[in-house]
């Protein structure tokens, strides 16, 4: 009995020595990871990688399960934007990452850095098109979309190929990578010394990138040429967190600033300087731009056409990637590389003695901005039931003012328009919005990694339409209890709730069911709704939910008469002029 006891010992002993010594996939990945601090994994669990989201989960990764992968997408996407870490999003193969594909392609386009890893069925069997389950060439349909795109096909090259991720995505101008792990790699074994060694922490992964100091030296010389100079900071800059040096830069300078939408804040929107409420002045009127972090893209009229007015102008531009200049129109004076070694030998050139902005100019901007701030005062006051525009932002518009660390997330048509005009921001990195594509759908994505990334409280302001497109995330927040508060600008539809088709019974395209109680979906899992009548209800339920913490959905009645097509953009908006009637 005693020796059979012994050489039973023996054996689990060998055994566990046995396991010990290897590794496999799962853990290779899981270990690359961690050893790159990427510590949060967005997703949607399925073949082949539901035992790795446990895994993970067990070896300390905060593991956020989605209803959809384009949530998780979007959520990876904007964690990428707030920290300068690729945020991670894992799918299933062929569905679940095609999914997930859109999230990839609006972060590239945003220039948001994050890794969608992607379990894929057998190459074996893909590449033959012997119809797997899940059979898709994942790799090849994601290329096209992101900014670079790897397959790892052996357990060794785990290591190596996290790393060449990291880097394609945080990089120079930062954008989305795809990594494509088959199915057969998650349970590849190796020698876990060897693996060990495999594995790769990334030094130094986005290398700054040092301007040349006759670009700066061309910059300054066109900026001190000016009458009328401006500044505008994009997202790019928001993102470079090079706050101080950018603060710096603007009031030595003392030229009047247009933040871009999500680089609201990065100087408070009530800076003397911002001249937000005086966009088409500056822009018009403007002869020296100097364009930080931001592109000449749609958003900027492709710096030209009436909203840039008469006026000749020159431009410079400060931006990591050198082909984005003249990309639209004539630069002037590109000064390449991040926008932090940028601002900071602007800076330094600059000197003591730089010349105050001209008066004349800087006078006139705020005189407009006064103008026009005293113009929208009065409809952001209005106190009627139900809301319209304004009245509801006026309410939102106080609560971000005494909550300044509350993260804004927003979408929809007049609701995101209308809100940009109207709430202040005062931090950096506090506006979240739809960016690049004006993509419905990022709401509750982004309001879930903004909770998770910062722990700030978080008030996503959705139109009704721009809602639904995520709107089932509402389960993850309350699964999650996270300090989110959505409100619903719920004016019955799409621009608005009026529209009426007069040839059958269908409803007309653009009309939601009226009336409808989005509060309800949020009671549905726990969290709080309330239906809010009036900007005094609303604007009380918002602190209620600031101050608990707790999930909470507000749905905000909207006058359905009172927004317009396409917001603000209703200029690039087709209309037929031939009807039949
Ligand atoms: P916005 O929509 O706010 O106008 P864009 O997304 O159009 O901003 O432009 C952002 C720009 O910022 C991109 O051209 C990108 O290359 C650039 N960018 C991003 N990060 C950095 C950085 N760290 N340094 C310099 N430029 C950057
Ligand atoms: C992925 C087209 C732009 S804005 C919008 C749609 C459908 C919704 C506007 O209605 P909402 O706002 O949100 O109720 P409001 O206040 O004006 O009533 N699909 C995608 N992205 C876009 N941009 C669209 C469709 C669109
Ligand atoms: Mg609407």
């Amino acid at each position: 009995m005693a020796d059979a006891a012994v050489k039973e010992k023996h054996e689990t002993t060998n055994a566990a020595e046995a396991e010990r010594e290897l590794t496999d996939g799962f853990h290779l990945i899981i270990d690359a990871l961690k050893l790159n601090g990427l510590n949060t994994i967005y997703g949607v669990p399925g073949i082949p990688i539901t035992d790795f989201g446990r895994m993970a989960q067990a070896a300390g990764i905060r593991v956020i399960s989605f209803r959809h992968e384009q949530n998780a997408g979007n959520a990876a996407a904007i964690a990428g934007y707030l920290t300068k870490q690729p945020g991670i999003c894992l799918t299933v193969s062929a569905p679940g990452f095609l999914n997930g594909l859109t999230a990839l392609a609006n972060a590239t386009t945003n220039c948001f850095p994050m890794i969608l890893i992607s379990g894929s069925s057998e190459r074996e069997i893909v590449d033959l098109q012997q119809g797997d389950y899940e059979e898709m060439d994942q790799l090849a349909i994601a290329k096209p979309l992101c900014k670079a795109a790897f397959r790892v096909l052996h357990a060794a090259d785990i290591g190596i190929g996290l790393a060449r991720a990291i880097r394609a995505a945080v990089s120079g101008r930062p954008g989305g990578v795809y990594l494509d792990l088959p199915a057969k790699l998650f349970s590849q074994v190796m020698d876990a010394e060897a693996g060990q060694k495999s594995l790769v922490k990334v030094v130094d992964a986005a290398p700054a990138q040092i301007p040349a100091p006759t670009a700066v030296k061309r910059a300054l010389d066109v900026l001190k040429s000016a009458k009328r100079p401006l500044i505008i900071l994009g997202k790019g800059a928001a993102y470079a967190q090079a706050d101080d040096a950018i603060r710096a830069l603007v009031e030595k300078s003392g030229i009047p600033f247009l933040p871009m939408s999500m680089a609201k804040g990065l100087l408070p929107d009530t800076h003397p300087q911002c001249a937000g409420a005086a966009r088409s002045t500056v822009l018009k009127e403007s002869d020296v731009v100097m364009m930080i972090g931001a592109r000449l893209n749609w958003l900027l009229s492709h710096g030209k056409g009436k909203t840039w007015g008469e006026a000749p102008k020159k431009f410079i531009q400060i931006d990591i990637e050198p082909k984005e200049m003249d990309s639209n129109i004539e630069i002037a004076a590109p000064v390449v590389g991040d926008i932090g070694s940028c601002v900071s030998a602007l800076l330094e050139a600059m000197g003591n003695k730089w010349p105050a902005a001209p008066a004349d100019w800087v006078a006139a901007v705020s005189a407009k901005r006064e103008e026009n701030i005293a113009k929208m005062a009065p409809k952001l006051m209005k106190n009627s039931a139900p809301m319209d525009y304004h009245g509801a932002l006026g309410a939102l518009r106080t609560v971000v003012k005494e909550r300044p660390d509350a993260i804004l997330i927003n979408e929809g048509a007049n609701t995101l328009d209308l809100a940009r005009g109207v709430i202040d921001m005062y931090k950096p990195r506090k506006r979240l919005d739809v960016g690049t594509w004006g993509v419905m759908g990022i709401g509750m994505g982004y309001a879930i990694a903004a909770a998770i990334e910062t722990g700030k409280p978080v008030l996503a302001v959705e139109g009704d339409s721009a809602f639904g497109f995520s709107g089932m995330e509402v389960e993850t927040i309350c699964r999650y209890k996270l300090p989110v508060c959505v409100v619903i600008f719920n004016n019955d539809g799409i621009y608005r709730g009026t529209d009426v088709n007069s040839v059958s019974s269908d409803p007309a395209p653009t009309v939601f069911v009226k009336g409808s109680r989005y509060d309800k979906m949020m009671e549905a899992f726990g969290g709080v709704g309330v239906n809010a009548t009036t900007p005094d209800e609303l604007k009380r339920a918002v602190d209620a939910a600031m101050d608990s913490g707790k999930p909470t959905l507000i749905n905000a009645v909207i006058d359905p008469a009172a927004g317009s097509e396409s917001g603000r953009i209703g200029n690039l908006n087709p209309q037929s002029k031939i009807r039949k009637k």
